[in-house]
């Protein structure tokens, strides 16, 4: 058997087909990247599913023969195959609106409490319950989160990975099995859910017409199909008192911790307890993300993410911040004009520049990371010594160091592939070439290059910046 495995890791912004060699300690090579985005068609959003199976086809082709692939994505979208397996309508992306007003309806119905209760799950419009209720299902057999939906075009076996299932807001987060009374009160049709899947079990083989396109077979095996869960399992952490930052179109910002926390209080600052690997809980608070560079890029052609980085660390502190997580700033559009419109709204002057709204996006993004880990301390009682700030993020330099000011904690930055590292080591564990979440986690901090960022400047400031938005 080679020591090789196959990644693929579907981001919002870029997907990729990750090669993993431990034959020496860990390596990773990229076989390809190709970038991924909404496309709107008739006033829907949606993602080109078709195309970046074609893509992973082209990596998987380019990655050569491994022992076994692995397959994870953002979360909570899915596709729905009707009786002869064959998809029904393109996958509608979790930013398109048609899932406005259903998650209070939903609430108003079941009860904000019983559904917490039940699922564990922070309320996001997008929540794979709220786009089920806004769907139209009379012709759906199957229901396969993005992930599942890959696994199953690869192999023909249809199933749901426990840790993506986890964002559905329709899983037991007790006993992580589907939550059959809940789905018969929303009169979902029970059928459409496959039977559960864990990390680390096998998928199967690659169908016979697939592996003549790629020119090699191999084993479809279930990761942490949730993109967070294979990064937080990447987390190159040495002990228990860790938080993280998974930072990438989102920033993901909590604790690991060995079982859910379904107070009130949790509730009410809308933590998510979602499955993570070996039976961990992720419990942690989606901020905004790099989303909003993302997009105030995209609303300045031509602009240059390295230069405007360069720029933004020599402008003036604290000139302007924003709450990241404004509801106004989840769907696609000019994220500058919603920016200046914050500044506006919160007693300050917009930002004038290119550089300066760059300035403001991070210091605005510091300070999520800063109130979800200062939050996810005091409701789990966990304690805290260190940030891992891992994903794409990890790269830019003053990100970090404004997550560390922020916080008053140092941050360990790396690896920017966390996610890759996570599905390859999930899949190098069933081959019983790793043994636990500890020596994962041992092996990616050998394998990578980690900066360190000792918080500094003036606590006062990131207090008086906060008290603006928050
Ligand atoms: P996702 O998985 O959600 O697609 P990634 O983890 O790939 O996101 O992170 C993408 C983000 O990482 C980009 O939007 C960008 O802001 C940041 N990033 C990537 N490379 C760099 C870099 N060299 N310098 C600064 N930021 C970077
Ligand atoms: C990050 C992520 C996140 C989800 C969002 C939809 O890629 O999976 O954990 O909340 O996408």
């Amino acid at each position: 058997m080679s020591r090789r495995f196959a990644a693929v890791d579907l981001g919002a912004s870029s997907g990729r087909v990750m090669l993993a060699d431990l034959s020496d300690g860990l390596k990773l090579t990229e076989a390809h990247r190709f970038p991924n985005g909404p496309v709107r068609v008739a006033g829907r959003l949606y993602w080109d599913i078709l195309g970046l199976y074609r893509e992973i086809l082209t990596g998987l082709r380019a990655a050569g023969p491994v022992s076994s692939i692995g397959v994870d994505s953002w979360a909570v979208d899915y596709g729905l195959l009707d009786e002869s397996g064959a998809l029904l309508g393109n996958p509608v992306h979790y930013r398109d609106d048609r899932t406005h007003g259903v998650a209070e309806r939903v609430a108003e119905e079941i009860g904000a409490e019983t559904l917490y209760d039940v699922s564990g799950l922070q309320v996001l419009p997008f929540n794979t319950i709220y786009q089920l209720l806004a769907d139209r299902l009379d012709q759906a057999a199957t229901m396969l989160l993005i992930p599942d939906l890959i696994g199953y075009w690869l192999t023909g076996e249809a199933g749901a990975e426990v840790t993506n299932a986890s964002t559905t807001g329709l899983l037991d987060v007790r006993t992580r099995t589907w939550a059959q009374p809940l789905i018969e009160r929303l009169g979902l049709p029970a059928g459409i859910f496959p039977p559960l899947r864990h990390p680390g079990e096998a998928v199967g083989g690659l169908r016979r017409d697939v592996a003549a396109e790629i020119g090699w077979s191999a084993p479809v095996r279930a990761v942490g199909s949730h993109d967070t869960a294979s990064a937080v399992a990447a987390v190159p952490a040495t002990g228990p008192a860790f938080a993280y930052v998974s930072c990438g179109t989102w920033s993901l910002a909590g604790v690991e911790l060995p079982g859910p926390v379904l107070t009130p209080e949790s509730r009410a600052a809308n933590f998510t307890n979602e499955a993570g690997i070996d039976g961990t809980v992720r419990y942690l608070r989606n901020v905004m993300g790099l989303w909003l560079l993302q997009e105030c890029l995209r609303a300045w052609p031509g602009s240059d993410l390295s230069d405007l980085l360069k720029a933004a660390s020599g402008e003036r502190p604290f000139a302007a911040v924003v709450n990241p997580d404004e509801p106004v700033f989840l769907p696609p559009g000019d994220m500058p004009a919603r920016i200046a419109a914050e500044c506006r709204r919160t007693g300050q002057r917009p930002p004038a520049t290119p550089a300066a709204y760059v300035r403001c996006v991070l210091e605005s993004l510091a300070l999520g990371h800063r109130q979800a880990i200062r939050q996810a301390v005091e409701l789990s009682g966990r304690d805290v010594e260190v940030v891992h700030l891992v994903g794409g993020g990890s790269r830019n330099e003053l990100l970090c160091r404004l997550t560390a000011d922020a916080c008053g904690l140092p941050v360990v930055a790396g690896p920017a592939e966390a996610t890759t590292f996570g599905n390859v080591l999930v899949q190098a564990r069933a081959a019983g070439l790793v043994s636990d979440l500890a020596e994962m986690r041992s092996l990616v901090a050998a394998a990578e290059p980690l900066r360190r960022y000792e918080p500094s400047g003036d606590a006062g400031a990131w207090d008086e910046a906060a008290s603006r938005v928050f």
